[in-house]
C-alpha cells in the first residue's frame, strides 16, 4: 500500500522546492487573516473587499486569506495570535480586550454614542491613544468599523429590568458581563461563533447584541423580542503584525494603507445601511422588535452610569480627556 503521509511529504517537499526556486521572479507573499464572525456578516465581507483590494493594488504580491467564524483562531485568540505573528493580520471585537487596557473598552461606554454620526466622532477623538496602545503591543492599526447599535434579546417581554432579574445572560466582553451582573441575571461569556448553539441548546436565554448577531445567529428559533435599547455601538479593530509590516516595502505598505482607508469607509456605510434591514428580518421571521419602554430605557440609564463610573475610574485622566474631547466635537 501507499503510504500516503509520506507520499504527502515528498510531494510538499518538492512543491517547497519549486516554490523557493521560483520566489526571487515571482517574489508572492502569503498571509492569512482569521477573523470571527461569519462569512456573510458584512465585517467578514468586508475583510475579504480588503484583501482584493490589497492583491490588485500589490499586482498580486501580497496575497491575503481571511479566515471568518472563528475558523483560523477563536475571537479571544486572534490578537494574540497576530502579536506572535502566528497570523500576520486579524480582526476582532476591540472590546473583548478591555481588561488588557480600558482605551479598548471606550466605544462600549453605556450610552456615550449610540448614533453612527457620534460613534464615528468618538472614533476621532479615541483613534491616536488606541493606536498608540496597539503600537506598544507590536500591533498596527489598519482601521475600524462599527456594529449597529446593541440592543437586547429575550424569550418573554421586558418591560422593566426588574423582568431580566435570573435570566441567562449571554455577555461578550467586560460591560456585557458587568451589566449581567448588575441587573442579577446569570451571566455566560459566549463569543458570536458560539453563540447559535448556546441559543439552540438553552443554555443562554437573553444576550445584547446588534440586529446583525441575532440575525448571524438565527435568534428567532428560540426567542421571542429585540428591544431596540441602542446602548453603545462596539467596534471591530482590523490590525497587522508591525514587524511584518515594516519588513514589507514601501509600495506594498501603501498598498495595504490604501486599501485600509477605503475598507474603513465601506465598512461604516455597510452597517449604516444595513441596521434597518437586519431588524427587519428578526420581524419577518416572527420577533417582535420594539424600542424599551421609558422604564426599560431608564432602568438601562441608571445601570449605564455606574458602568461609566468603573469605566472613568479605570481609563484615569487620560479616558476622561478623550471623552471630554468627543463631548467637544
Ligand atoms: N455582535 C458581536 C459584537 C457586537 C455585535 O453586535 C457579538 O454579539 O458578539
Amino acid at each position: 500500500m501507499i503510504n500516503r503521509r509520506m507520499f504527502a511529504a515528498t510531494a510538499f517537499a518538492f512543491g517547497v522546492s519549486a516554490l523557493a526556486m521560483a520566489a526571487p521572479a515571482s517574489a508572492q507573499t502569503k498571509w492569512n487573516l482569521p477573523a470571527a464572525y461569519p462569512s456573510d456578516n458584512p465585517h467578514s465581507e468586508n475583510l475579504v473587499a480588503f484583501a482584493k483590494d490589497v492583491e490588485t493594488g500589490t499586482g498580486g504580491k501580497l496575497l491575503i486569506t481571511v479566515h471568518p467564524g472563528a475558523a483560523l483562531f477563536k475571537a479571544p485568540e486572534i490578537k494574540r495570535a497576530v502579536q506572535t505573528g502566528q497570523a500576520q493580520m486579524g480582526e476582532v471585537l476591540l472590546s473583548i480586550h478591555e481588561n488588557e487596557d480600558p482605551l479598548f473598552g471606550i466605544d462600549v461606554v453605556p450610552f456615550l454614542a449610540t448614533s453612527f454620526a457620534d460613534s464615528m466622532k468618538l472614533y476621532k477623538a479615541s483613534k491616536a491613544a488606541i493606536e498608540k496602545k496597539l503600537d506598544a503591543q507590536g500591533l498596527k492599526l489598519l482601521f475600524m468599523v462599527p456594529w449597529a447599535p446593541q440592543g437586547v434579546y429575550a424569550k418573554k417581554e421586558i418591560n422593566t429590568i426588574d423582568d431580566m432579574k435570573g435570566l441567562k445572560w449571554r455577555s461578550y466582553n467586560v460591560g456585557t458581563a458587568r451589566l449581567g451582573e448588575l441587573l442579577g441575571m446569570q451571566s455566560v461569556t459566549i463569543q458570536a461563533a458560539e453563540l447559535p448553539q448556546a441559543l439552540a441548546t438553552g443554555v443562554v436565554n437573553s444576550f445584547m447584541s446588534s440586529g446583525g448577531t441575532g440575525y448571524d445567529s438565527k435568534a428567532w428559533e428560540s426567542l421571542t423580542h429585540f428591544y431596540d435599547v441602542q446602548a453603545w455601538i462596539p467596534k471591530d479593530a482590523t490590525f497587522v503584525n508591525k514587524a511584518a509590516f515594516n519588513a514589507l516595502d514601501k509600495a506594498t505598505q501603501d498598498a495595504i494603507l490604501k486599501a485600509a482607508a477605503t475598507a474603513e469607509e465601506r465598512g461604516w456605510k455597510a452597517w449604516e445601511a444595513k441596521t434597518s434591514w437586519y431588524l427587519d428580518q428578526l420581524k419577518a421571521k416572527g420577533m417582535k422588535v420594539n424600542a424599551p419602554s421609558t422604564a426599560l430605557k431608564d432602568g438601562f440609564k441608571k445601570a449605564g452610569e455606574t458602568l461609566t463610573a468603573d469605566w472613568l475610574k479605570k481609563a484615569g485622566a487620560d479616558g476622561q480627556a478623550i471623552v471630554d474631547a468627543y463631548k467637544k466635537m
